[in-house]
């Protein structure tokens, strides 16, 4: 039996390929696409989902707007790195897909709702903004979700500042929300997603599938990999956000460990951090893990393999 998910999510170059590998992998089940503000305003992230959506050929599948801000603070994109777009680099086709009618936090509380209960995983790959909004508003999903696998923080270390990454240091309360419901949250965090680069190597074999899909992903790239040299100061660039989808699919893909996290809201050089306390062995009623190590090349194999089931879509 597939996975079931329900992929939130602010494309973005890393979730445009989170997109495309939790379509393309049989071992996952994509209900719903929900999009809340980030990488670039909701307008932009939603359009954007919907344009890889045809890039894929994905149909069937509700997607929907969510928050256009984040629960406390102004909104901050990361145009730096994902360009005026969003998703700068490849052409952008026209959207088929018409949009669910009902705000994305309403699809998330009637897909977990309506499903068997511990059937839904949701997969947050932007600010937890939607997912924290839900869990207020209908505290019954948090029993009923099977899992949160989220990427974002990270262990020790950050990107938006010093000791924060970007998902969690725009919307720090509504992170701080979901760490401490009683769902179980995996945190696939910088300290991962920095081991899976987009090599050279990997970029040719993404070309050799040789497909729409595949190229698209290989312009992502190149504009990704643009920016995180200028910006960042990176080689090659971390694809973050499939990361969380392939631990879904696989989670002997990476090696976690039982800690608790919690967010910092208010420190004044630790904003948004999230604190995972190693000091002792992780107590029984713990619900937060940490990804440690990415096996990377099994990583790789499983996006370049949900690219060649992908094909080339018909629309
Ligand atoms: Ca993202």
């Amino acid at each position: 039996m597939p996975t079931k998910i329900i992929l939130d999510c602010d494309p973005g170059h890393d979730d445009a390929i989170a997109l495309l590998l939790a379509h393309g992998n049989p071992d996952i089940e994509l209900v719903a696409v929900t999009t809340v503000m980030g990488n670039q305003t909701l307008e932009k992230v939603t359009r954007n989902a919907l344009s890889v959506a045809r890039v894929a050929g994905i149909t069937g599948v509700p997607f929907a707007a969510g928050c256009p801000r984040p629960l406390v603070r102004t909104i901050e994109t990361g145009a730096t790195i994902h360009g005026e777009s969003g998703l700068d680099g490849p052409m952008l086709p026209e959207p088929v897909l018409e949009l669910d009618e009902r705000h994305a936090v309403d699809l998330i509380i009637d897909t977990v709702m309506t499903a068997e209960p511990g059937t839904i995983t949701l997969v947050p790959t932007g600010a937890l903004t939607n997912i924290a909004m839900a869990a207020r508003k209908e505290p019954r999903i948090v029993p009923r979700v099977k899992e949160v696998v989220l990427m974002g923080g990270g262990v020790a270390t950050g990107n938006w500042s010093a000791t924060a990454e970007f998902n969690i240091v725009i919307d720090p309360e509504a992170a701080h929300i979901v760490f401490n419901e009683s769902w179980p949250v995996t945190m696939i965090g910088l300290n991962l997603t920095h081991q899976a680069l987009a090599t050279p190597e990997v970029a040719a074999r993404i070309a050799a599938v040789d497909t729409a899909p595949a190229r698209f992903v290989g312009e992502l790239l190149e504009f990704f990999g643009h920016t995180y040299r200028e910006v960042q100061g990176f080689d090659a660039p971390p694809v973050h956000d499939p990361c969380a989808v392939a631990f879904v699919i696989d989670p002997s893909i990476m090696t976690v460990q039982r800690v608790p996290i919690d967010v910092e809201l208010s420190g004044s050089l630790t904003l948004g951090m999230t604190v995972a306390d190693f000091r002792a062995p992780a107590p029984d009623d713990c619900t937060t893990q940490a990804a440690v190590d990415l096996d990377t090349s099994r990583f790789w194999d499983l996006i370049v393999d949900a690219l060649e089931r992908i094909g080339e879509p018909a629309v």
